[in-house]
């Protein structure tokens, strides 16, 4: 008898932070001014996260490209007329892109930057769930292999997950979701809707500590507290705003708080700090009394991303993505349904 297919996650190798050589001022001038002669030969574009070096941040917005969450990468990506998009981030983030354009070239600074959540899903195991779950509607977070998402209906990302959730749900449609159980269990929490959830986490947010946020929160009585909802349930009831990055960041800016105690990659604190500069942002903890934290609040796949990398990857040409076309052709589907129903929701909300 054959096992039945479960919705259980396999472990995952979490590599060690990388250590780059500390440059000083002149040396990353000179970096940067060789990276902007090699953008420009090579009619490249610079498209990067919200959690990736705050020296990739600020060079890709001097440089014309963009700084965003998944989403917003993926439509910059979309709408750019560069040859080529250099995808700061992580692997789903450079797939993503290329999926969307197969005729531009994708590189990245290191395509070993992969994510505990998609490694956690593997396309075998999770298909022959969705099999045996004939009736479910398929939903995966963008944080997925490519071939995960030519196995789903849909593809959201934490900015709009909520908003197809409900929709489906409005439809009458149960939901197999995966890989993030936790941000699974909140949609499910918010909307109601019937879902049958993956088991996985992502390596940064599972890390966070609820005992130690209390603490924390009633040394900062006035602060408010933003957490991401990638975070375990115990995290996320503290929180006085659950939301993605952009969200997070919104947050920031339009709240009167001075002081926030955050709760996702520390990676966003550049781009906190760049709109409201007076404001005062605390980390979240991630080791509790005796515990020991892998990422410590920072995603060790996002930090293969630096100057370094960057450079060598746009001299040496070697990472490159490539997606087969076949699968390309699947894997688009859910993700233009996502743009879509984002295009379509944008007008009534005014922002995303
Ligand atoms: O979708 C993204 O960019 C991720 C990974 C998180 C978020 O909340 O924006």
């Amino acid at each position: 008898m054959s096992t039945p297919p479960t919705l259980a996650a396999p472990p995952v190798q979490v590599p060690p932070h990388p250590q780059w050589p500390a440059l000083t001022a002149d040396e990353k001038a000179q970096l940067t001014t060789r990276i902007k002669t090699l953008l420009t030969e090579q009619q490249a574009v610079l498209v990067a996260h919200y959690y990736t070096d705050p020296d990739l941040q600020a060079l890709a917005e001097e440089t014309g490209g963009c700084v965003a969450d998944s989403l917003e990468m993926a439509r910059f990506g979309a709408a750019s007329d560069a040859r080529t998009l250099v995808v700061c981030g992580v692997r789903f983030m450079g797939e993503t892109a290329k999926i969307l354009n197969p005729e531009k070239r994708v590189l990245m600074p290191d395509l070993r930057a992969t994510c505990s959540l998609d490694e956690g899903c593997p396309a075998e195991a999770f298909s022959a769930f969705c099999d045996a779950h004939p009736d479910h509607t398929v939903v995966v977070y963008a944080n997925t292999s490519a071939r995960v998402k030519a196995r789903a209906d849909w593809v959201v990302t934490s900015s709009i997950a909520l908003p197809i959730v409900k929709h489906l749900k409005a439809q009458g449609q149960k939901v197999v979701w995966a890989p993030d159980k936790h941000l699974g269990h909140y949609i499910e929490r918010m909307t109601g809707a019937d879902m049958l959830l993956w088991d996985g986490a992502g390596v940064v947010h599972e890390e966070f500590k609820s005992f130690a946020l209390e603490r924390v929160r009633r040394l900062h009585p006035q602060a408010a507290v933003l957490v991401h909802p990638e975070s375990p349930d115990a995290v996320v009831d503290q929180a006085d705003v659950v939301g993605s990055t952009t969200q997070l960041i919104r947050a920031v800016v339009e709240m009167p708080n001075q002081e926030f105690i955050i709760a996702t990659d520390e990676g966003i604190f550049w781009k906190m700090h760049q709109l409201a500069p007076h404001k005062t942002l605390i980390a979240a903890p991630t080791a509790g009394e005796g515990a020991t934290c892998e990422s410590c609040a920072h995603c060790p796949w996002m930090a293969m991303n630096s100057l370094q990398s960057l450079e060598q990857a746009l001299r040496r040409q070697d990472q490159e993505v490539h997606i087969e076309q076949s699968l390309g052709v699947r894997a688009v589907i859910p993700i233009r349904r996502m743009l879509d129903f984002a295009r379509a929701q944008a007008p009534a909300s005014g922002r995303r």
